[in-house]
C-alpha cells in the first residue's frame, strides 16, 4: 500500500531536515528519507534548534518504495546526488518536479539531464544550519531559500512558487526567482570565496571580515567565479564581492559547511565549488588560478586530515 505523501526530502542533515521540518509546519504532508534511517517507514522527532520540532515519517531507502512524490527536494551532499536519484529511480518515484539544493555546479545540471529541465528547480541556500544528529539540526544566521528554473513556465514555476509559499509559511522565508541561473552564479561565489578561505584559516565566516588576508583572497576568488560567470553570459544580480562581504556579516558566526565537513575528517564540496569553477574556466579559454589552487589546497588537507593517503 502506498502512502499518502505529497513532498519527499531526501536527506536528513541540516538542510534536509530544515526544509522537511518547515514543509511540515506549513502543513503540507511530507516525509524524510534517510540513508542512516532504519528499514522501512516510522514516525520520527525532527527538531531544528530556531525553527521547532514536529513528527515527520522517516523512511530508509527499503521504504521509500511505498511513497510517491509529487514532488523530490534533494538535499544531500553534491557527491551522493547520483546515488540518490539512482535509488530514487529504482523505488519507482515518478515526480512532477525534483529540487536540487547542493553547493556549486553540477547538481541541476544532473537532475535537469535526469528528469527533464522543465521539472528541475534549482534551490539557492542561503540560511546557515549545523547538523547535530540525523534529523537533528541548528539554525544559524538568517536567510532562507530562493528557488528558480531554467524552463520557464510549465511544471518547474508551478512547483518552484509552491515551495516557496509553503516554506515561507513554515517559517523558512523563500520566494520564486523566475530564471535560477543568475542567483546560482552569485551563490557560487559567495561560496567559492567563503568556503575554502574559512578552512585555510579554520575559523569561523567572519574570518573573512578581521583578516586582510583571508578578505583580499575571498575577494579575488570572487572575481574570478564573476569574470567566468560573464564569459558564460550570465549577468549576476549584484556585485560578487559586495554580496561575499554582506554574507560573512549576516553569518559571522557560522562555521562554513566546507569547514564542518572537513573539520568531521569528511569529504568536502570543494570539487564542486572551486574545482568546477577552474574546470569551467578551462573549458571556456579562461583561468581561474585562485579557485584552481584553493581546489587543490583542500583536498590535499582534507586527504591528510582523514588519515587517507596522499
Ligand atoms: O552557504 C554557505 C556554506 O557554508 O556553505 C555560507 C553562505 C558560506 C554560510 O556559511
Amino acid at each position: 500500500m502506498s502512502l499518502n505523501i505529497d513532498v519527499v526530502v531526501v536527506g536528513c542533515g541540516a538542510v534536509g531536515s530544515t526544509v522537511a521540518l518547515a514543509l511540515a509546519r506549513a502543513g503540507v504532508q511530507v516525509a524524510a528519507v534517510t540513508r542512516s534511517g532504519t528499514d522501512g517507514c516510522r514516525w520520527d522527532m525532527v527538531l531544528v534548534e530556531g525553527l521547532g520540532f514536529g513528527e515527520l515519517l522517516v523512511c530508509g531507502w527499503t521504504g521509500a518504495a511505498r511513497l510517491r512524490p509529487r514532488l523530490v527536494v534533494y538535499a544531500v551532499k553534491a557527491y551522493d546526488l547520483t546515488s540518490a536519484v539512482e535509488d530514487s529511480l529504482q523505488a519507482g518515484w515518478n515526480p512532477e518536479a525534483v529540487v536540487s539544493l547542493q553547493n556549486g555546479l553540477g547538481s541541476l545540471e544532473l537532475l535537469s539531464k535526469t528528469y527533464g529541465v522543465d521539472r528541475a528547480i534549482g534551490g539557492v541556500v542561503y540560511f546557515g544550519a549545523v547538523g547535530v544528529a540525523p534529523c537533528r539540526a541548528r539554525l544559524l544566521g538568517r536567510g532562507g531559500l530562493l528557488l528558480g528554473c531554467w524552463a520557464r513556465g510549465g511544471s518547474c514555476s508551478f512547483w518552484s512558487h509552491q515551495l516557496a509559499e509553503a516554506l515561507t509559511a513554515g517559517g523558512l522565508p523563500s520566494s520564486h526567482v523566475g530564471d535560477v541561473e543568475p542567483y546560482r552564479w552569485l551563490k557560487l561565489a559567495v561560496n567559492a570565496a567563503i568556503n575554502p578561505v574559512t578552512v585555510l584559516a579554520w575559523s569561523r565566516n567572519k574570518v573573512i571580515l578581521e583578516n586582510p588576508d583571508a578578505g583580499k583572497l575571498a575577494a579575488q576568488l570572487a572575481r574570478e567565479v564573476a569574470l567566468v560567470a560573464w564569459r558564460r553570459g550570465v549577468e549576476l544580480p549584484g556585485d560578487p564581492v559586495e554580496e561575499v562581504f554582506r554574507v560573512a556579516r549576516a553569518t559571522g558566526d557560522n562555521c562554513s559547511s566546507m569547514l564542518q565537513d572537513v573539520a568531521r575528517r569528511g569529504r568536502s564540496e570543494v570539487d564542486y565549488i572551486n574545482g568546477s569553477v577552474a574546470r569551467e574556466a578551462w573549458r571556456l579559454g579562461l583561468r581561474a588560478p585562485f579557485n584552481e589552487a584553493m581546489w587543490r589546497a583542500v583536498r590535499l588537507l582534507e586527504r591528510w586530515l582523514a588519515g587517507r593517503r596522499l
